[in-house]
């Protein structure tokens, strides 16, 4: 190819024939980087980008979704049942169109999960101002309503010419492919420069590999690691999400094996270890087991993996009581190293486990350790059989007992997807995760809606895989949309939607913090203006029906066994409608979490609450 060979294309030919070229390497497995595009069409990107995916039909796969946030909801699943070595792009329209993608974005970028984002722009030229869907800026002209994408994204450029598509395409592939600053991704494109034309270098066409990198730890660093982990009496491991990226597991389970040094995981980090080895202690934090908790009271070493320290893992500062705790973090991220004034291993989670596990070669905990806490473990295993188990088959089912009845269903290479409402605690303390992808929590952003097209996305990535979709009625009303293109791709994702008229988690948080569940029941409104009433006439099951789905409703336990097993082995997609018991049958909270509650109130709910809010902020340190 002679560099000086060029190929006149539009800018939007021209990025997608870019796209369709571009890969990922990591241990020598190669991806492609963008698998695909998903798009909806308005006139900011119909003639420019849609006409480009249509040209290029043989190279890019399109996918057409229902709403912007959910398609990058969807590329966030099939980013991370893949560790981030592949991602999707997101094409949208302006305007409104753009806006959606902001939620989505978020989301990637906290859980470090990469996904393009090419909303269309304004014109460049300014020539039609103000255009369809415009905001005007008064006194800013360069703005656009898609400059709110920037905060929640790790890149942002606005392609004004043709030409500048180079290096920004460039530097977007960049981010998309590190380590350390992945997330979303936005290159925002104005219509008129979409469609102009260009001689484009005929390079930039070529194929290109993008190798994701796996940093090794340095040596004084990791030097100061195997001293702090010899010192140590009580180390925990806890790991997060990194792991996962990393594709670390096995690193993890050799360090493990090796010195007997316990895992407890946050919600990203669940499977990192499977349920039943004697180490795993399962979940961390507010929504973490009995064994966890007490080992992370008193633990004088936490070995932090790949993990953010969100609140709900610290307890909000709470949970690391040993007077003389401290911290060592292994992250690829120096920012999340940093934490908790840590020493910092900053490195790939697989090689620094690697590393620590041969430089502690000999290095063992001490039995009584280790019997402490495969005794909790073992204690904890017994409250989760009983959160499972259902004596009567006729009856109901609690929440818990659908967890048991799925639990007895799925198998190890089942995908179970859940983000929102009260599922993610009991999953965090209940679910046995029997492969490293089988848990996937998003709790990062803890987003209502991400579910169902996240599972699309999953099942993109894992043709054949089932994978379920768990979620709540107030989830389920925010975002079923995607259904339809569930439908329309023939993905037979598994919807499991339990009932049980609205926010039942935030009505439980509600009550504790003094706000007496206002507003967080699905009721009628009654003549005193309250939500009071007969629960609302709703039939979700009918509306999954309506969208396409296979609708199995189950009234009983047995009847919620039965429309699993059948939902399984199904080739369509398949909703298990079940509505739930009220009583409450998960263990409770173990570790505290901060919500502030009213410093003055003339209700008695909220003084009592407040009260109690003092007395437990008073366990909070600062780890220095
Ligand atoms: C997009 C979004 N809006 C609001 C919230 C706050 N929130 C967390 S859980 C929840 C209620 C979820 O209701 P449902 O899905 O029915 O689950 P349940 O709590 O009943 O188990 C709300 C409103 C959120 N997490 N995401
Ligand atoms: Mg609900």
């Amino acid at each position: 190819m002679s560099p000086a060979a060029t190929r006149r294309l539009t800018t939007a030919q021209a990025l997608v024939r870019f796209l369709a070229a571009q890969h990922t390497e990591r241990d020598g497995v190669r991806h492609r980087l963008i698998a695909g595009t998903w798009g909806i069409f308005g006139h900011g990107n119909v003639a420019g980008v849609g006409q480009a995916l249509v040209e290029y039909a043989d190279v890019m796969p399109y996918h057409q979704g229902r709403s912007e946030q959910a398609m990058v909801h969807a590329a966030v699943g099939h980013a991370r049942q893949l560790n981030r070595l592949s991602a999707q792009a997101v094409t949208t329209s302006i305007g409104p169109g753009a806006t959606n993608l902001v939620t989505g974005a978020a989301l990637a970028t906290v859980n470090r999960l990469p996904v393009l984002l090419l909303p269309g722009d304004y014109f460049a030229s300014h020539a039609t101002d103000p255009l369809l869907q415009q905001l005007e800026h008064p006194v800013e002209a360069d703005v656009s309503v898609n400059d709110t994408l920037r905060p929640v994204s790790r890149y942002f450029d606005r392609v004004t010419r043709p030409e500048a598509l180079i290096a920004s395409a460039l530097r977007a592939m960049r981010v998309l492919t590190d380590p350390a600053e992945t997330g979303a991704v936005t290159l925002a494109l104005p219509q008129d420069v979409q469609a102009e034309a260009y001689d484009w270098p005929e390079e930039f066409f070529a194929d290109r590999v993008w190798r994701v990198r796996r940093p090794a730890p340095d040596p004084v660093e990791l030097a100061e690691a195997v001293r702090a982990v010899r010192a140590a009496g009580r180390p925990l491991i806890v790991v997060g999400g990194g792991v996962h990226h990393s594709e670390a597991e096995q690193a993890l389970k050799s360090l493990v094996d090796a010195t007997g040094i316990p895992v407890a995981s946050t919600q990203a980090g669940k499977g990192s270890l499977r349920h039943d080895h004697p180490a795993d202690l399962g979940g961390i934090g507010h929504t973490g087991t009995t064994v966890s908790d007490d080992l992370a009271r008193t633990a004088d070493l936490v070995i932090g993996v790949g993990t953010r320290y969100s609140d709900f893992t610290t307890a909000s500062g709470t949970l690391f009581q040993h007077p003389d705790v401290r911290f060592l973090n292994l992250n690829i991220t120096a920012f999340d190293a940093h934490k908790l004034a840590a020493r910092t291993l900053v490195c790939d989670a697989r090689a620094g486990l690697t590393a620590l596990t041969d430089a502690l070669s000999g290095h063992r905990m001490d039995a009584a350790y280790e019997t402490e806490y495969r005794t909790g473990k073992a204690r904890w295993d017994e409250a989760v059989q009983a959160a499972f188990r259902a004596d009567d088959d006729s009856a109901v089912p609690t929440q818990t007992q659908v967890l048991g009845a799925l639990d007895a269903v799925v198998g190890d290479e089942d995908v179970v997807i859940n983000a929102a409402g009260s599922l993610p605690g009991d999953l965090h303390k209940l679910w046995r995760a029997r492969s490293p992808r089988q848990y996937h929590l998003e709790y990062g952003y803890s987003c209502m809606g991400y579910e169902i097209p996240a599972a699309l996305g999953v099942q993109q990535a894992a043709p054949g895989t089932p994978v379920w979709a768990l979620v709540g009625d107030g989830t389920y009303l925010m975002n079923p949309t995607e259904i339809v293109t569930a439908v329309q791709e023939n993905l037979p994702v598994k919807l499991v939607l339990v009932q049980n008229h609205g926010y039942a988690s935030i009505g439980g948080l509600s009550e504790s913090v003094g706000a007496e569940r206002f507003g967080t029941d699905y009721r009628h409104r009654v003549a005193d203006g309250s939500f009071t009433g007969a629960p609302l006439p709703v039939d979700l099951a009918a509306n999954a029906a309506s969208l396409g789905m296979d609708v199995l409703r189950a009234k009983t336990v047995r009847e919620l066994r039965e429309a699993l097993t059948t939902a399984r082995a199904a080739t369509r997609p398949t909703c298990v409608y079940v509505e739930t018991a009220p009583a409450q049958a998960a263990p409770p909270a173990e570790a505290w979490w901060d919500v502030p509650v009213a410093e003055v109130s003339a209700r008695k709910a909220a003084t009592d609450a407040r009260a109690q809010y003092e007395r437990a902020v008073a366990d909070r340190r600062h780890h220095l």
